[in-house]
């Protein structure tokens, strides 16, 4: 009788954890889905929206500044990647992403600004 429990308890432990796996699974090709040729970030209320982009290589990323406050568009690294002037409300920087990889960015006049694009 006991080991019959634990023999279903182990079965019953298996489908969820094949549940979990499956459902899992499904997350990058909904993430895939989110690409489009021309992304747009928007800067708003102090913040970068999307905070996380994910592109492919050769794309170009346009922000949008339509916060009523000047931002800037820098990348975390040094040398920097990419450096925009102070962006007036809508005014617009773009740059197009050649290389593979994670660009951690912020807003150098708010640098708690922080946002991200990964190039795929
Ligand atoms: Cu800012």
């Amino acid at each position: 009788m006991r080991r019959s429990v634990s023999v279903a308890v182990f079965f019953a432990a298996a489908a969820l954890g094949i549940g979990a796996w499956s459902a899992g699974a499904k997350s990058p090709g909904a993430a895939a889905q989110q690409k489009t040729d021309a992304p747009e970030v928007k800067i708003d209320n102090f913040s970068f929206g999307p905070a996380t982009l994910t592109v492919s290589v050769g794309t170009t990323v346009t922000w949008t500044n339509r916060d009523d406050i000047p931002h800037t568009v820098v990348s975390s690294d040094d040398p920097k990647t990419f450096k925009s002037k102070v962006l007036d409300t809508d005014e617009k920087f773009s740059f197009k992403f050649e290389k593979a990889g994670t660009y951690p960015y912020f807003c150098s006049i708010h640098p708690k600004m922080t946002a991200r694009v990964i190039v795929q």
